[in-house]
């Protein structure tokens, strides 16, 4: 009797205190980080492919990137520029593409204003020429970019869609392109920079015909085209810890991700300037790696450059070097991130040298494809990687 009694205030208790505190998992707003569970979760970059390694580690040190990247199970890879000066018709552009890089993403023949560059059809032959040359060589394909602000149509531009007509527009946009690389492009940037610096949702076609929502549409279309690709937020800015723009993207992904909405990752595009102090340090990139890791998403570098003031010095380059060296070291150990992709091959063909007058050299190989300081440091990251991941083993880790 005395027992039932016991039972039945606990049970009164546990009612009263759900009822002033609410139901679990009913409560509205942002979830404690401590109580959310990620819908997704990245496959940690941990292995290493030890009968791929020479017997004589020294050799490591005359190995393109690709290869110690393939030890790694990691990608190291470049934005593909497609013109008359590089990709397909220079053959120096062509070999050093293929001696160091294993994954690829088109610089701009996956946008908008190539692919859909005329309302009535789709001008898929450049990204194909691309995504060909890429299976052919053994090379993972990042497709970039599905919703943008820029590069888009001038047709387009010029509409005036209801939110239901844009929403069609975009859906069907998405669905056709995702649709077309199917199976074939694994990784998708899907929104692009949809954040300003002050962490407002920046002004874009899609921001004021559709709203907020846009972008869990824009996600939801890739995935139903393609469930198998992972889908990325991309965006710039995002390798400061806690600034305005990192702290609203980690705010936005996690509400989308609590939302159930398909997204697997994050892209950190990582455009550095030495006028503003390089990237940041090996510890606040790791910290910010961290961050979105612990919401279950990759996160990869996906391009990389480290523009120089002009002009070029010894100094300045080796400074250009620390900062790629800072990325790589903390992306190649972190468990959330397994690629890191550079914007260009080589100083010869760079944004840079448009967008950026005043600035020039970001990448890792000169305008005559020799390669810089910023190369070395990047294949003594790859090699100091392998030599840690060894040595881990050894201990039994
Ligand atoms: O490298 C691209 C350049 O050729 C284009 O003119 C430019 C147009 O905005 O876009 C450049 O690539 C951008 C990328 O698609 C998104 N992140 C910023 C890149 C550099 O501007």
């Amino acid at each position: 009797m005395l027992r039932r009694r016991f039972l039945w205030s606990i049970l009164v208790v546990v009612i009263t205190v759900t009822l002033l505190t609410g139901m679990p998992g009913c409560r509205s707003g942002n979830l404690p980080d401590e109580s959310f569970t990620p819908p997704y979760s990245y496959v940690p970059n941990t292995g290493l492919q030890k009968d791929k390694l020479p017997e004589d580690l020294s050799e490591l040190a005359e190995w393109p990137l690709r290869d110690l990247a393939d030890v790694l199970n990691f990608h190291v890879g470049t934005a593909v520029a497609y013109t008359a000066q590089t990709f397909p018709n220079s053959e120096q552009y062509v070999e050093v593409l293929t001696r160091e890089f294993n994954a690829v993403v088109a610089e701009n023949v996956m946008k908008w204003d190539t692919i859909r560059r005329s309302e009535s059809s789709y001008n898929f032959g450049p990204g194909d020429a691309i995504v060909n040359f890429a299976e052919e060589n053994g090379m993972m394909v990042r497709g970039h970019t599905l919703a943008w602000h820029s590069q888009n149509p001038s047709w387009l531009m010029g509409k005036n869609y209801s939110r239901e007509e844009a929403i069609q527009v975009l859906e069907d946009y998405i669905k056709t392109v995702v649709g077309h690389w199917k199976g074939r492009i694994k990784e998708w940037d899907v929104v692009n920079e949809a954040i300003d610096d002050n962490g407002k949702r920046r002004d874009s076609i899609w921001q004021r015909w559709i709203g907020d929502d846009w972008i869990e549409i824009a996600f939801r279309a890739a995935h139903e085209a393609d469930p198998d690709a992972l889908l990325f937020y991309n965006d710039y800015n995002l390798e400061f810890l806690n600034s305005a723009k990192q702290n609203a993207v980690y705010d936005l992904l996690k509400k989308l991700l609590a939302k159930g909405v398909p997204i697997h990752g994050v892209g950190f595009q990582g455009h550095f300037g030495l006028e503003y102090g390089g990237a940041p340090s090996k510890a606040t990139i790791k910290a910010s790696i961290d961050r979105f890791a612990k919401l279950g998403l990759y996160v990869q570098f996906t391009e990389i450059d480290v523009r120089i003031p002009k002009d070029v010095t010894p100094q300045k380059l080796q400074e250009q070097a620390n900062s790629y060296r800072n990325i790589f070291s903390a992306a190649l150990e972190h468990p959330a991130c397994n690629a890191v992709l550079v914007w260009g091959i080589h100083d010869g063909h760079t944004w840079v040298d448009y967008l950026f007058p005043g600035t020039t050299a970001p990448l890792l190989f000169d305008a005559e494809f020799n390669p810089k300081p910023a190369y070395d440091a990047v294949r003594e990251c790859l090699i100091a990687e392998i030599e840690r991941r060894l040595k881990a083993e050894e201990n039994g880790q």
